[in-house]
Parts: C-alpha cells; structure tokens; sequence
C-alpha cells in the first residue's frame, strides 16, 4: 500500500508494563528475576559477548521453541560473570560487557567497558497486551542498523518499520515492508560500539525503528513471551560470527555453484536447452549451471517431467555433463490435487497424511500453478523426509540442485488468472507440526520456506550422498543458511533494481546468509542494452551469480544485446572465473565464521562515519572493491577510498585513501579496486569451473600489509568433512620500499595438483615458483 496513504488510526488496548524486581536468584547460566505477579525476566549469560533475555508475563507458560536456534543454551560453556548489587541495581559483568537490571521498574541496560551504553530499555521498558509484546528500547543518535534479513531500499534501515513476515512480495519496491525472507536480527554500528540483536521469535514480529519515535527503537511480536540475545561485537565480523554461531552457518557449496548460472522462464523443451549451451560455448561465454522453471514439469506438477518437451532428460542431462554444465530444477511446495490421475505425490501425500489441513480437520486447498493444489507441513520431519526422497525423481535423472520457489508460502482461494482470486496463507488456527514441534501457522508461517529447503538439502545429501548439491530458495527464515542459497524473487529490468540489489545483498550478508544473488538483468520487463551490461558487471560481484528472465519478455542471454555487449559480458564472467579460487575460500570464510561475501564498507570500516550510508560501493571479501555504475549516461563516478592505499584494477594505479575519487567508467568498465596489503588469488579463465586442472596459479599482491588464507579441496565431495582440505596462509609486509611475501607451510590433507605459483607485486614484478606446499619468502626490493 502506497505508504502516503497510511493505516487508519484505530484505538489500541493499552499496554500492561513490568513492575518491580522483587527478588532474584542466580542459576547455572544466570540470573531469574521476580518481577510480581508471577512474570519474570530471566538472563542468560552464554557467553561474554552474548546474553539472551526472556521475559514472561504473567499467566501460563507456552513451551518456546525456536527452530531458528542452532545452539541451545545447553550447548554454550559457562561463563565466569561478576554480580553486584546496590539499591537499585543489579549488575551483572562479563569480560566483555556490563548488563544492569534496575529494579524499581524492572528496566535492562548494557555498557561496553567504556561505559557506553546500548540497547537499554527506555522509560516504557516491556509491556504486554492481548496477543502480543513489545519492548522498548534508547537509540543513539550516532547509531545506523543493518541487516533485518531481506530489506528494499538502501543500506542503512534506521527510521523504518520492519515487519518479519514471509510474503510473495513480487514487484516490490523502496516501499515494502514484508518481503520473502523473515530474519528478525539486525547490527547497530556507531563508532567503537556495535551490537546484534536477534528476536527469537517465529511469530509476527515487528521492529519500528525509530519509525514514530526517532530514538526509540520497538521490538514487538504476536508470541506470549519476549525472547531476544544481544550480541556484542564491537566488531560487525565478531557480531556475525556469535551470530551465526547461535542459528547456524552456511555448508561449503559445489565449487561450480559459484560459476555462471543461467535461468530463464523457460527452457522449455530439451532442444531449446541444447541451443543455450551451445551458444555459451561456441561464444567462449563460461557457464556452469543451467536451471530449468516450472515447465518441464507435466502440467506443473511437482517431480514428474513433461514427456513432451523433455522426453529423455537422462541423457540430456548426460550430455550437458559432457559439456561441463549441471542442471537444476525448480519445485513448488504446491502438489496438484489430482486424486482421479496415476499422480503418486498427491496420492501418497494424501494416503499418509502429509499434507495440511484445516482447523476442521478437512485437507486444505489452495491454487497454484498446477491449479488447485494441496500442501505438505514441511513442520515434520516425517514429510521432509518423505519429499527430500522424492527429488529421486530429479537426481535420478542427474539434476544437481533444488530451486525452492513460491514458499513463503504463494497461493491464491481461485484459479491463478481468476481476477477475483486473492492471495491467502494456511489458516493460521489449523495446525502445524507434530509430537513437540505442534502447534499452529501462526508460530509457524514464517517457517515454510526454511522447512522446505531443510528437506530439500537433506534428501539431497542422501540422494546424491557423493557430490555437494546446490539449493536455492525464496523463502526463509533467520539460519536459512544452514540450507539454502537465496535470490531476491522477482525484481524488474530497471536501473533502480539494478542499484537496490547491492544494499539488498549486504544487508543478507549482515543477517548471516552469505550465498545470495539477485537476478542478473532484472526478472520482469525488457533490459536494455546498457542495463544489461551494467547489470551483467555487478552480477559478477553477487555470491550467487544467477541471469534469469520471466516468461514474455525479451531474451535475456548475453549475446541478445548485440557485439559490444556480449564483450562485456564475456569480459565480467571471465573476470568471476579467474577469481574463483578468492571467491571459493571467501565460501570457507562464510562457512567457517560466518562472514559475508560480499560485503558493505561499513563492514571493515566500521569506525569511518563516511561508510555508514555507503551502499553504493561494496567490497568482496576484504581486498577487492567494486564503485559500480547504476544509471544509463553514466561514464565516471565518484568513489569513497577508504583509509588505506587503493590500486585501479585495470590501470594498477595507486591511490591514497580517506578521500573521494572521480574515476572513468566508460561501458566496458566497472571501476574496481584493490587494497593496500590484499593478496588476490587468480586463475586462468576456464570454461566452466572445473574444466581443467589449476596448473598455474598467480597471486596478484599490492604493497601494504595484509594476510590472505587460501582454501582448498576437491570442491565436490563431502571428503573436507573428514578433512580432506587444505589452507595456506600468505602475508605481505612492506619495510621501506621493500615488499616481502611470506608463504606460509600448507596444512591440512589435502594436495593440490602440481602447479606454478606466480606472485606478482604490483609496481614490483613477478616472481614464481613450483607450488611443493612448504613455506618460503620471497622480497621485492
Ligand atoms: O508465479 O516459476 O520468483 O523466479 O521464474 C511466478 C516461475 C512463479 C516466481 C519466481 C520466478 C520464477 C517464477 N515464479
């Protein structure tokens, strides 16, 4: 709804608050708190950077579950924390931090060890009414927020009310609120003071951000208890890290999954598939992957293929093997209600009760694609088994990976095309889940989409239990990348899309999913030319670096834009290519810690000001970073450098940072810069990633000081889970005029090919030796 139009205002119930503290008494991981009338605030001190705090109001307790949570309060070791009492407060410290309870009212209040306080309850503190809770909270002045999972607009979110609540929210724009994902967790950053705070709630919740009161920030949410963890940095990487270490971290992807991928709706009969890859390859244009949309199915129905279009999908599947490319296929949650048909999913579904039902225990029906449809309660684990199985039907076949759509979840009370149909979600009072996790869609709508992409990424590590497979869905929640990769639905070709999609991504590299893309040159309507180079140069920086186009517009492969235009192209996906071994040990970085990929300035910068409202530029990594160009005419733009010395990637010219730069961007160009101390591996191009052995490897060093850990494995098989990997570090240092590279010894089980390995220092010249694992320097005088 236009936003200018606004809510009507409805009179609202008042608020119950807390009361006092009347008594309190430590446990093993804290302290309880008795704040009268049977309510109490309990603390958990789990760790010295991370305190969870629950408040229950008065009245009977619903069991909590979190499915978000990955660590349980069990499974973090005690932590030593000092207590100290005065009349009015009750002072809890870690070695990180200072967490007060004031007692008369009850009010929480935290410090950094400067004194600095943060996310401290203002004069409202905690209230509850009906069905739902809020807790008030002080915002700096100083402060900017960050993350709030999958967010429209730019980087910085302070000033908007964020509703968690799954929604198709296709043709979004500046002005969305409730989008695909629901992750209720964000960073606050200021100088020397950062902090996350992750709602741990699964129903509605919502943060007004200072939105009606410019310094207060309001944690709301239909649940019966409030439930949230602060996160102390200050660092953003070590919030993140904490973070992820609470609801979960990506699993390595496939190598090939950080290649080309190619997607249209559709490619709809195996020959049309033949064509586009070998346009790719007869043009030199590297690709990985081709995904396939809902129309090889039969009549959109979920894992079965159209025997029309796709006669013999094995051996299609089989020769695009041969040409180095995998195939992925997209499944609904929506299974066609077709009891009369030989149709198994439905039948089966049917037969052992797998599919939701209402309140009045009849099956629910909505309409989809396949037109009237029922749903699996993706809730149960018995289900999720069942329909991670049945993707047989695909791998048999040889498909490497799922695309999860349409499950925040979509569907429609009419036929799809029916004008009088609206959207709708499962009743909210019917039920979800069984044995402990029952209970209703309310608690757990959010859910679907994360249940979906947990059974798809089980059952495909069954199915395919020898290779890593590749997931990809719209809809999650909060530990969504434990699962899946994620793409932003449904944006259009226009330039406006093109210059969302990189605060779009951070700000999901900020909530702890690294693996993310936004469609390459825009899913709805016609790109032009130039937006669609453009788009193509900053694709190459997304994790996930997916083209995809909607049925009825104009093709959107690249060599559809003329000669120039596939230049570009073919020059930015060779570009992503030769960077795939930084590309690849940024994913163990994700994995391994949690950082993002790709990264918002503030990110590294947290400390410079002129980084906060920096959306515009972004950083892969901590070495590389890109000053792309969003608007049509443009031919230079102005770049921010951080503290620090830069070198232009095409000209290797160097720069002092801590000012703005005008730089040349004629078309062909994606201004990109390099580091002062960055070490950047590089490869040569190939024509889809695992083409052929690395024999050569060059290191591409600019003067400064930094480090750089190279990580390597078979990039196919699970074997790094039982330590078949391997790391080396390298380090620069610069003395003077002299560079010094230092190599560290290899470790881990893992051996690389016999290869060359060529550094080269920028301004210096190269020198190269043969790669036998053991450490070395060398000096550039
Ligand atoms: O109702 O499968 O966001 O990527 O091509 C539209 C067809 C359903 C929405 C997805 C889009 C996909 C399309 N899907």
């Amino acid at each position: 709804m236009p936003e200018f139009i606004g809510q009507l205002p409805i009179s609202e119930p008042a608020w119950n608050v807390i009361s006092s503290v009347q008594n309190f008494q430590r446990t093993t991981q804290g302290i309880d708190f008795d704040c009268g009338n049977n309510s109490c605030l309990i603390l958990s001190i789990l760790s010295p950077n991370l305190i969870r705090v629950r408040f229950s109001p008065p009245g009977e307790l619903t069991p909590r579950r979190s499915w978000a949570i990955n660590s349980p309060d069990e499974e973090w070791n005690a932590v030593n924390f000092d207590l100290h009492e005065t009349e009015e407060l009750i002072t809890i410290e870690t070695e990180k931090i200072k967490v007060c309870v004031q007692r008369h009212p009850c009010r929480v209040m935290c410090f950094d060890k400067s004194g600095n306080s943060f996310a401290g309850d203002t004069d409202l503190g905690i209230g509850w009414r009906n069905n739902e809770i809020s807790n008030w909270k002080q915002i700096d002045p100083q402060e900017r927020f960050y993350g709030f999972g999958e967010r429209t607009g730019f980087l910085n979110q302070r000033g908007k009310l964020l509703t968690n609540w799954t929604t198709d929210c296709l043709d979004y724009t500046m002005l969305t609120d409730e989008m695909y994902q629901a992750i209720p967790f964000f960073m606050s950053l200021r100088p020397n003071l950062g902090y996350g705070l992750f709602f741990n709630t699964t129903f509605w919740s919502q943060f007004d951000v200072g939105a009606t009161e410019l310094n207060t920030l309001q944690l709301q949410t239909k649940d019966s208890q409030l439930d949230y963890y602060i996160i102390y940095g200050p660092e953003p990487a070590k919030i993140l890290d904490t973070y992820t270490q609470l609801t979960g971290r990506m699993p390595l992807p496939p190598r090939w999954a950080l290649g080309y991928h190619q997607c249209r709706w559709s490619y709809s009969s195996e020959n049309e598939v033949r064509e586009l890859v070998k346009q790719f390859r007869s043009r030199k244009i590297p690709c990985d992957v081709v995904h396939l949309d809902i129309d090889y199915m039969q009549g959109f129905r979920v894992f079965t293929w159209n025997k029309q279009r796709f006669p013999n999908p094995k051996q299609l599947i089989e020769e695009l093997r041969q040409q180095g490319i995998k195939v992925v296929t997209i499944i609904d949650p929506g299974v066609k209600f077709d009891p009369e048909a030989d149709y198994p999913v439905c039948d089966e579904g049917l037969e052992k009760d797998y599919f939701i039902r209402r309140r009045d225990g009849k099956v629910f029906h909505g309409y989809v694609w396949p037109d009237r449809a029922v749903f699996p309660d993706f809730m149960r684990a018995q289900v999720r088994k069942w329909w991670g199985n049945l993707q047989h039907k695909l791998t048999d076949m040889g498909v490497a990976g799922i695309w999860n759509d349409m499950n925040e979840p979509a569907l429609n009370d009419r036929p799809f095309g029916d004008l009088e149909g609206d959207k709708i979600t499962f009743p909210m009072d019917a039920s979800s889940g069984d044995g402990e996790d029952k209970t209703t869609w309310a608690e757990t709508h959010n859910l679907y989409g994360m249940n979906m992409a947990r059974a798809a990424c089980e059952g495909l590590e069954k199915l395919r239990s020898q290779h890593r497979s590749f997931v990809l869905t719209r809809s999650g929640f909060a530990g969504i990348q434990r699962y899946s990769a994620v793409w932003t639905g449904d944006n259009h070709s226009k330039w406006e899309y093109l210059e969302m999609s990189l605060p779009m991504l951070c700000n999901l590299g900020l909530s702890g999913v690294a693996f993310v893309g936004a469609d390459i040159s825009g899913f709805a309507g016609d790109a032009t030319p130039e937006l669609f180079a453009r788009w193509m140069q900053v694709g190459m920086l997304y994790p996930l670096m997916r083209g995809h186009s909607m049925i009825g517009t104009k093709r959107h492969e690249p060599w559809e834009f003329g000669q120039d235009v596939e230049d570009i192209c073919r020059k930015y996906i060779e570009l992503r290519y030769k960077l795939l071994p930084y590309f690849y040990s940024l994913f163990w970085q994700a994995a391994d810690k949690g950082d993002p990929i790709l990264r918002p300035l503030v990110y590294h910068y947290p400390n410079d000001v002129k980084t906060y409202e920096l959306y515009d530029q972004v950083l892969i990594g901590s070495d590389l970073m890109a000053a792309p160009v969003y608007r049509p005419g443009v031919e230079n733009r102005m770049v921010y450098l951080p503290e620090g010395i830069w070198y232009d990637w095409w000209s290797r010219k160097s720069y002092q940072g801590s000012q703005y730069i005008l730089v040349d961007a004629p078309l062909e160009t994606m201004p990109l810069f390099i580091r002062g101390g960055a070490i950047i591996p590089l490869i040569s191009v190939m024509q889809y990633a695992e083409e052929l052995p690395i024999n050569e490897m060059r290191l591409l060093v600019a003067p400064g000081k930094g480090k750089f850990t190279l990580y390597e494995d078979d990039g196919d098989t699970f074997a790094y889970r039982d330590g078949a990997s391997c790391t080396t570090q390298y380090q620069v240092d610069l003395e003077e005029s002299k560079v010094i590279v230092d190599i560290g010894e290899r470790k881990g089980n893992w051996t690389p090919v016999e290869r060359k390995v060529i550094i080269e220092v920028i301004g210096k010249g190269e020198q190269e030796f043969m790669d036998d694992g053991k450490s070395r320097q060398l000096v550039w005088q």
